[in-house]
């Protein structure tokens, strides 16, 4: 299946949840890379249900009293409009700002430098 959004900003804070250790191996353990630390934002027009796709769950965690959510991912390729592409993951937490039309996209490398994205650049997305 193949989807297309658009590239967009956060507030960054995407970056400090996947620099979290805990995260990291999870991740890892799930995916099969080591995630950059950092979410690249892709918006969609209509809402995305992830559920629909098999998407494997994550546990959460507690860090010095601290909850951490669980959530899920599932893995994608991603596509810059040369072509180009990366095997990165969606990750849904389940508490997230972000509406069911903004996806989170982790990868092993910085996805906005690897394959030159910049915000409202379209992107292809195939599971
Ligand atoms: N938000 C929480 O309030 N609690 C969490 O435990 C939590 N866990 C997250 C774990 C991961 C792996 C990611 C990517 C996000 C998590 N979030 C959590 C959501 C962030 O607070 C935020 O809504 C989201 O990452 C948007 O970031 P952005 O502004 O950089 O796009």
């Amino acid at each position: 299946m193949e989807i297309f959004g658009n590239v967009v900003s956060g507030l960054g804070e995407g970056s400090f949840f996947v620099g979290l250790t805990p995260y990291k191996y999870k991740f890892k353990e799930l995916t099969g890379f080591t995630p950059f630390e950092g979410t690249l934002n892709v918006k969609l027009k209509h809402n995305f249900n992830l559920d629909e796709f098999n998407p494997i769950e994550f546990d959460g965690f507690e860090i010095d009293g601290k909850k951490y959510f669980g959530g899920k991912v599932l893995l994608i390729k991603l596509f810059n409009k040369s072509g180009h592409s990366i095997d990165c993951a969606i990750v849904a937490p389940k508490k997230t700002d972000h509406s069911k039309k903004t996806l989170e996209i982790i990868a092993p490398i910085q996805l906005r430098k690897f394959l030159s994205l910049k915000n409202f650049d379209v992107v292809k997305i195939v599971i």
